[in-house]
């Protein structure tokens, strides 16, 4: 995922096209749920959303560092993850809409999308669902030595014995 460099570029240069693809990717799931609000409001859309406005740049900021084969798991609001990670914009449209050429044949809707082509194991509408999962892929990951690293997104995050210790900011929704 990272930017490729050319021989002619500063480390300055690169930086910089760093930058500004990161940001570019912070405005497409800024306007990827500013359409998704749009849908939901004027109830062209089945189901729920819960939008990712307002949290762009921790989607941006972890995928960045990740490999394309590296694995993320995601939550019931998830949008962000998924485009952060490399995901089609109109893949996740078309599942948001109930249609076929979404990535879970329009079946799973907001909160199931998942995309294995970009190491996204899905989004999980059970609170702390994907730990599991993305312990799982570490683990096969460990146990095949391929190098891959899990990353769970997360919103309320829970110690062992459940008390939750951080919260992030809401959504819209
Ligand atoms: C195991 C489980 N318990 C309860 C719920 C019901 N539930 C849905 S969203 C939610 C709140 C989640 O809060 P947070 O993770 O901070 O996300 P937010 O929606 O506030 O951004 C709860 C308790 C659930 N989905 N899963």
């Amino acid at each position: 995922m990272s930017i490729a460099t050319d021989q002619s570029k500063t480390k300055g240069d690169v930086k910089t096209e760093l930058w500004i693809h990161m940001y570019r990717r912070m405005v497409m799931i800024r306007e990827f749920e500013e359409q998704v609000n749009e849908l939901y409001t004027r109830a062209l859309m089945p189901g729920l959303a819960h939008l990712y406005i307002g949290e762009e740049a921790v989607a941006v900021g972890v995928c960045e560092a990740l490999r394309k084969d590296d694995y993320i798991t995601s939550t019931h609001r998830g949008h962000g993850h998924c485009v952060a990670k490399g995901a089609s914009p109109d893949r996740m449209f078309a599942e948001l809409l109930g249609k076929e050429a979404g990535y879970c044949r329009g079946k799973g809707g907001s909160m199931h999308i998942a995309d294995p082509a970009t190491g996204n194991l899905g989004a999980n509408a059970i609170v702390g669902g994907s730990a599991g999962i993305a312990t799982g892929a570490a683990l096969s990951s460990k146990r095949l030595g391929t190098g891959q690293v899990a990353v769970c997104f997360s919103r309320i995050i829970f110690t062992r014995n459940t008390r939750i210790i951080r919260r992030q900011p809401r959504g819209t929704f």
